[in-house]
């Protein structure tokens, strides 16, 4: 297996996150530059069929893209910690809470760098009012984690799972662009400082 990695970028730190989780090291990862262009390159549109990092290339040669399609074949090479449930209750609750971190929070937060950075600019046609709008949605969304991290100290179950990484790649991410998450939110904060002191944080940069 080889993993196609970007240094800086949020959907690669994700998988980066995971595989720290697990303490796994043994998995040859090659860095693609993205702000090269080494992603658009025809042998790389080849080998991974899309212009995106991260990627999974199994030893059959096959590819497989989409961040959380990666950790959940490492997932399966790797069972222990678990991240994505043990069970089909905890199973579905984490799919809840990954996704509600990926599309309400993550998402808008990388658009926000996307459409508001200058670095960004090599990638994207940049519209101030894109990045205004995904932060403004990112900070709101915030609200519902608040909510519930004032019950629990983790996203989706008594342990990290992989809503946390989402999430937690995310938060970091936004830091390109200076965004804190607001006072107001606390327990979000109390858990943000949580993920920074794991050991896994180091995965980040
Ligand atoms: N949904 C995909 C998104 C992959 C993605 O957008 N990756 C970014 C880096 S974070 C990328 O390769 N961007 C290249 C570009 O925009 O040209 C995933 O979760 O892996």
């Amino acid at each position: 297996m080889k993993l196609y990695d970007s240094r800086l970028a949020p959907n690669p730190r994700r998988v980066r996150w995971f595989l720290a989780e697990k303490g796994v090291e043994d998995l040859e990862i090659v860095q693609v530059d993205l702000m090269a262009g080494a992603h658009k390159t025809p042998e790389y549109l080849a080998e991974v069929g899309i212009a995106n990092t991260p990627a999974l290339i199994l030893d059959d040669g096959v590819a497989i893209t989409e961040s959380l399609a990666v950790c959940r074949y490492l997932e399966s090479v790797y069972p222990e910690p678990n991240l994505f449930g043990r069970n089909p209750r905890e199973t579905a609750i984490i799919e809840m809470w990954t996704r509600r971190a990926e599309l309400l929070a993550a998402m808008p937060l990388m658009q926000a760098v996307r459409h508001g950075h200058p670095a960004l600019a090599v990638l994207e046609t940049q519209i101030p009012e894109v990045a205004a709008a995904n932060r403004a949605m990112a900070e709101r969304s915030l609200a519902l984690f608040d909510r519930r991290l004032a019950t629990s100290e983790w996203i989706a179950a008594d342990r990290v799972t992989i809503a946390d990484g989402v999430l937690y790649s995310g938060v970091e991410f936004a830091r390109m662009v200076r965004f804190e998450v607001p006072e107001a939110l606390a327990n979000v904060r109390r858990w943000l400082a949580a993920m920074r002191a794991r050991g896994s944080a180091k995965a980040g940069s």
